[in-house]
């Protein structure tokens, strides 16, 4: 059965301290996201973009109490992903498999609250950072450096109905390919059932059985997989057009390879594409990056 990807574009940066984030989603598409996936065998459908509170309207306000801590933009981060968990789990109903295209990675609260919305899922993380900060551990208030502590309801994200998925368990959350943890952060993590992967496990061992055991602890009892890349999971020299570059990160080869396992596993239900930043990119090369990692994951072969 041909697999049909429906396009949601989230141009949000309101979780992300550095501008132009929020032209993501235009930079992917421009880059040729759907006819690289027609190209590859899979129909296309496109959204288009959610309708995000307005850029001008950032409030004078953008430090936000939640529970003990800061979380700047909260408000707008909550409109956002509402719309958005909206979006993917009506993609998912109509049986399309939902792309969100970030936008910064304060949209992953909606994109994993909808996937989860009628099913038992598990994530699959791939990103430099931990993105398990709550309001009261985050050194920037950053909510792009929250999501996943949001889905899940740890600390101040506790009962917060918005933010928190249902569906979703720590031990089907996997972190791959980390290197750039706050002190606090790490704490959180380890007191977590979540499993984590550095980027020292990927030099011992290899990409490929890291992400094999990835999508296997992920994908344990649930429904389906959703995969979260953030394009500064890349190196920096692979991808230079994201907000915070962290040296040290996979190559072009072992992100082709991480997703395309990702198609192989058979268990992806919905993905996500963020943190590209065309602002700071060279000649579009990190959405061209981003699209062509899509389309591996949504199942195009080389032969
Ligand atoms: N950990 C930092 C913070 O909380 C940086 C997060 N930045 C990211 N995460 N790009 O993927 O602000
Ligand atoms: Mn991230
Ligand atoms: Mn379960
Ligand atoms: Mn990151």
């Amino acid at each position: 059965m041909t697999r049909t990807a429906r396009l949601i574009g989230a141009p949000t940066d309101y979780g992300a301290n550095r501008r132009g984030v929020d032209m993501g989603p235009s930079a992917i598409r421009y880059a040729g996201l759907a006819a690289q996936l027609a190209k590859a065998g899979i129909d296309v459908e496109d959204a288009g973009d959610l309708n995000v509170p307005l850029a001008d309207e950032r409030a004078q306000d953008d430090s936000v109490e939640l529970g003990d801590g800061q979380a700047r933009f909260i408000d707008e981060v909550e409109e956002v992903s509402t719309l958005l968990a909206d979006e993917v789990a009506s993609a998912l109903r109509d049986g399309s498999t939902p792309v969100a295209l970030g936008g910064d990675h304060s949209i992953a609260i909606g994109s994993v609250r909808g996937s989860a919305r009628d099913a038992d899922i598990g994530v699959v993380w791939f990103d430099a950072h931990g993105d398990f900060n709550t309001p009261s551990t985050s050194p920037s208030g950053n909510v792009h450096g929250m999501p996943l502590a949001a889905a899940l309801g740890i600390g101040d994200f506790e009962g917060v109905e918005w933010a928190n998925a249902r569906g979703l368990n720590p031990e089907n959350v996997v972190l791959v390919g980390l290197r750039d943890l706050d002190e606090t952060e790490k704490r959180v993590i380890r007191e977590s059932d979540v499993t984590a992967y550095t980027m020292s496990d990927i030099d011992e061992r290899g990409i490929t059985p890291v992400v094999e055991d990835a999508l296997a602890v992920a994908g344990e009892d649930t429904d389906g997989v959703h995969v979260s890349l953030d394009l500064d999971w890349l190196d920096p020299k692979e991808a230079p057009g994201v907000g915070t570059p962290v040296r040290g990160g996979v190559s072009y080869r072992e992100a082709h390879a991480a997703l395309e396992m990702v198609a192989t596993s058979g268990v992806l239900r919905s993905l996500e594409l963020v943190e590209v930043n065309p602002i700071l990119d060279q000649h579009n090369e990190t959405a061209e990056l981003a699209t062509e990692l899509a389309a591996s994951a949504l199942g195009k072969r080389i032969l």
